[in-house]
């Protein structure tokens, strides 16, 4: 859908359709039904074009929250192609945590699970000079939410409302576990692929049509370097690989990394640490400079 919020929908006042979900909302309130807070909805309301809303998920400690900030922050210096102006300075808040925490050559907390904690993004993305720009719109979502909607569709409203509605969706699977040869980081994209074909209307044995980018997340953590991510792919999770390939029209499949060197550190109690040495961020803007090229 292309033009303005009002334009779509009308006067953005009581009785406004929320811009994720759809339903009634009311002023000065969050969306009763997917929780979308005010201060997104009215950063959308305020720009001419409709946003595209991105899905970044993973399971707890996948990454999201150290790609989703770093994607921000490169954006606002420009690269890969892109360049991005934050809408709202909601905005900021993640890519400031981000920067904060590792300026202190730490990670940032851990999301809560809670929705109205999360942090969102509001951009303006502007992919070539002359080209017209288009706003992305992401949540920085907790984890456990995403594991639990995908358990039990509804639980977690916003999650649900983003998957049905979201124009491009980034899948983290945390590398580390997946070179140990554990089977949880695969298990969990392919419940979230098979997730996204039960909620998306389309016609009959079409493939799911949005485009979805693998991003391997913590490619600085493995000892071999990893050439090429498809055959990374398709050597260590066969199956989430093959159903990429029978189930989405269009996927591809990054790797990326943020430290440059990491340090393990044993606090007073004991519990080990990992901390980041240098920043280098790599396979952050991709994902997305591809993802533009698909939008329709
Ligand atoms: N070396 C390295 N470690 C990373 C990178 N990204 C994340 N990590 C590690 O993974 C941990 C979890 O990253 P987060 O971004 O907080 O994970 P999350 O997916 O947001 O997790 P939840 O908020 O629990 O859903 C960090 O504290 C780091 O230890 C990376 O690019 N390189
Ligand atoms: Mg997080």
């Amino acid at each position: 859908m292309t033009g303005s919020y009002s334009q779509a929908y009308g006067r953005a006042d009581d009785g406004s359709p929320c811009p994720l979900c759809f339903a009634t909302t009311y002023a000065g309130n969050a969306c009763p039904t997917c929780f979308l807070p005010v201060r997104v909805m009215d950063s959308i309301r305020s720009r001419a074009e409709l946003p595209r809303f991105l899905g970044v998920l993973g399971t707890s400690g996948a990454g999201k929250t150290v790609y989703l900030g770093m994607l921000v922050d490169l954006l606002a210096r420009g690269a890969g192609g892109l360049h991005g102006l934050a809408q709202g300075p909601f905005t900021l808040n993640l890519q400031r945590k981000l920067i904060l925490a590792l300026e202190r050559q730490r990670f940032p907390e851990k999301t809560p699970v809670e929705s109205d904690r999360w942090d969102w993004v509001h951009c303006e993305v502007q992919a070539a000079k002359g080209k017209t720009p288009f706003e992305i719109v992401a949540p920085d979502v907790a984890g456990e939410a995403v594991v639990g909607e995908l358990e039990t569709q509804g639980t977690y409203k916003t999650i649900c409302a983003l998957i049905a509605r979201c124009s491009g969706l980034v899948i983290l699977v945390d590398v580390v576990q997946v070179v140990a040869d554990g089977k949880g980081q695969e298990l969990f994209a392919m419940q979230l692929i098979s997730y996204l074909d039960a909620i998306r209307p389309r016609k009959r044995r079409r493939k799911i049509d949005i485009p979805v980018a693998v991003v391997f997340t913590k490619t600085d953590l493995c000892d071999q370097p990893i050439g090429d991510a498809e055959d990374f792919a398709r050597a260590n999770t066969p199956s989430l690989y093959s159903q990429c390939k029978t189930r989405l029209d269009r996927c591809t499949f990054h790797l990326s990394g943020v430290a440059g060197s990491t340090g393990r550190l044993i606090d007073r109690n004991g519990h080990e640490m990992l901390v980041p040495l240098r920043v280098e961020p790599r396979g952050v803007v991709e994902p997305l400079a591809w993802m533009v090229g698909q939008f329709r």
